[in-house]
């Protein structure tokens, strides 16, 4: 560090001050085993004291793999023939959402590809029926990720009972976006989250790790996740693909991961953080929440037929992305999982919120 020692950074972070620009990209270039530890630690006691030692579950629920973009980085890219395809029917999505609530998770997450039978002429009444038919079924809060929407489908899914929308922008850096998601369109992608959030929704905002980016491109992702008021925040590390244009990149170390999963902590000390076991699979659960993550993301119930996205077979149907194995984990890393009414809690004090925040 040039100006400030790392004590001093952490200090700083700990005690609630803002981080400069020169201060995030520093955090986010070390890699010396000792600066790490330091870094880490200050992650976890920043997290410890905002939520103690409570993690939150969600089940997630990829519903729809048919897709009409041809992302570079994704398996269920239209191009790939070779991609697992199914779409689940109602009744199916329904006992799944129900199945993963009566497990214990906090929260569903509804996932789909850009599927045309659903992004098609009868989106408005399809996708919302899933939506509705879902929330009519489960108690607990819902997430949907369907991909980039029209501005007037957000009150409807709102209103539907959709209490979370998430759309990740994978990066900040406009050029770099081209490349990976070819002929679509930033500023809409980007827009989602501000419609989102101005029918009410609380919003999740994401990046990859590992497919071209600098560490200016991931210190200006974390500043864009604080001006885009989104309640989680998630990185992701880039797992190569079959049969896509980036087969042959290679994932970065997790630790490139980690790094920013903690930064994301000392910068977003409120937000919700992902450990996805959608990257490593179950193994990777404990560097995450050791870096900083306080959410446990797609937990998927195994023998269902299921895929994950980046991941989409490792770990299911073995069962040890279910929410049983997931606490039975849970229980050898000193953290307990948060009761329903601390999640619910959590989220309605955010709702209750939205309305008062000056809307970008
Ligand atoms: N189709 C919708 C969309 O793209 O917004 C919803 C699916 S969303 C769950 C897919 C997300 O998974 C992407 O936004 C990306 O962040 C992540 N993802 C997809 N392929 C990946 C890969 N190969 N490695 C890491 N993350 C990946
Ligand atoms: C995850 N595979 O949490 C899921 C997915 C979509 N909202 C989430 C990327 O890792
Ligand atoms: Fe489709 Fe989403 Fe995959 Fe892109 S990331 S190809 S939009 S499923």
């Amino acid at each position: 560090m040039t100006y400030e020692s790392l004590d001093d950074v952490l200090d700083r972070a700990w005690n609630g001050h803002p981080l400069t620009d020169g201060n995030i990209r520093d955090l986010l270039a070390l890699r010396d085993e000792d600066d790490l530890n330091k870094l880490f630690q200050t992650a976890r006691s920043i997290k410890e004291r905002r939520f103690g030692n409570k993690v939150f579950l969600y089940g997630f629920v990829y519903f729809s793999t048919y897709c009409r973009n041809n992302c570079s980085f994704c398996f269920y890219r239209s191009s790939n023939k070779e991609s697992v395809r199914y779409r689940k029917t109602l009744e199916d999505i329904v006992a799944l959402a129900s199945a993963l609530e009566d497990a214990g998770v906090h929260m569903v997450d509804l996932t789909m590809g850009e599927d045309p039978f659903y992004h098609g002429r009868k989106k408005n009444e399809s996708l919302i029926e899933v939506v509705s038919s879902v929330n009519d079924a489960v108690g607990i809060p819902i997430m949907a990720s369907p991909g980039v929407l029209s501005e007037d489908m957000f009150l409807p899914m709102k209103e539907a009972g959709a209490d979370w929308f998430a759309c990740y922008q994978e990066t900040h850096n406009k050029e770099l976006f081209m490349r990976l998601r070819p002929h679509q369109d930033y500023g809409l992608r980007f827009n989602q989250k501000i419609w989102a959030r101005r029918a009410g929704m609380l919003t999740e905002e994401g990046i990859m790790i590992g497919v071209g980016e600098t560490i200016e491109d991931r210190a200006d992702s974390l500043r864009m996740m604080g001006i885009e008021g989104v309640q989680q925040v998630r990185a992701m590390t880039f797992v190569p693909q079959l049969n896509t244009p980036m087969e042959e990149l290679r994932s970065p170390s997790f630790t490139e991961e980690l790094v920013t999963l903690a930064v994301m902590r000392l910068v977003h000390q409120d937000k919700l953080i992902p450990a996805s076991l959608d990257i490593e699979g179950v193994k990777g659960l404990k560097p995450r929440l050791d870096a900083g993550a306080n959410v446990i993301t797609s937990i998927i119930p195994p023998q269902k037929g299921l895929a994950g996205v980046a991941q989409h077979e490792l770990d299911i149907d073995t069962g040890e992305r279910s929410p049983g194995n997931v606490e039975d984990m849970l229980a050898g890393l000193s953290v307990t999982v948060a009761s329903r009414s601390e999640y619910q809690g959590l989220v309605d004090s955010w709702k209750h919120r939205l309305p008062q925040e000056v809307l970008v």
